[in-house]
């Protein structure tokens, strides 16, 4: 496979240039409308990272909010017709303790999903204290791909289904 020398942030500083490749690659995108004005950003992100990697396709899904996305996820992965499933969502403190329930149960949900399903799911979920933090995760006031958590979490959706491939190649004779 040709590989292209793209020349654009990585979640890293590190030269991994293949995992950019996201051709041949299809991918589920399921984004949450709580804190929409963010998440809509991450998912800005998302999309730039996948349409500048030539994913073959993606698709989007939302939810109400961040505790949906791991039922969401487990639904996409039980599809069976995606390389890795990207989810977003913002979760940010308030003054009651909603935040730690809603913010580690998206997490763990998610994880779970990944290690059930062994499918590649990407946490693109913000947790902060305050809106402004959120917003300097996910591009800053007018959004964009640096510093955004929306396109980390595609590259790392791209390199987890690239790393599935090859460990799906790997230990022959
Ligand atoms: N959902 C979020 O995505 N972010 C939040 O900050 C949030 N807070 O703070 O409440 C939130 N709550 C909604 C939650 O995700 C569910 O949609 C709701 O509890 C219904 O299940």
């Amino acid at each position: 496979m040709k590989l292209r020398n793209l020349n654009y942030p990585t979640m890293s500083n590190e030269p991994m240039e293949w995992k950019l490749d996201a051709h041949g690659l299809k991918f589920a995108i399921v984004v949450a409308r709580f804190n929409h004005s963010i998440t809509e950003k991450l998912l800005e992100g998302a999309r730039d990272a996948l349409n500048r990697a030539g994913a073959e396709s993606f698709e989007v899904f939302h939810v109400p909010g961040s505790f949906e996305l791991p039922l969401a996820a487990k639904m996409l992965a039980h599809k069976g017709a995606y390389n890795a499933i990207i989810a977003l969502g913002t979760v940010i403190r308030g003054e009651t303790p909603h935040f730690d329930y809603v913010a580690g149960e998206t997490a763990r949900g998610l994880q779970q999903v990944a290690l059930e399903t062994g499918l590649p799911v990407a946490f693109g979920v913000i947790t902060a204290n305050t809106l402004e933090q959120a917003e300097a995760r996910a591009g800053g006031k007018r959004g964009g791909s640096r510093n955004n958590k929306g396109y980390d979490a595609a590259m790392t959706a791209i390199e987890m289904a690239r790393l599935q491939h090859s460990i799906a190649n790997a230990g022959g004779p």
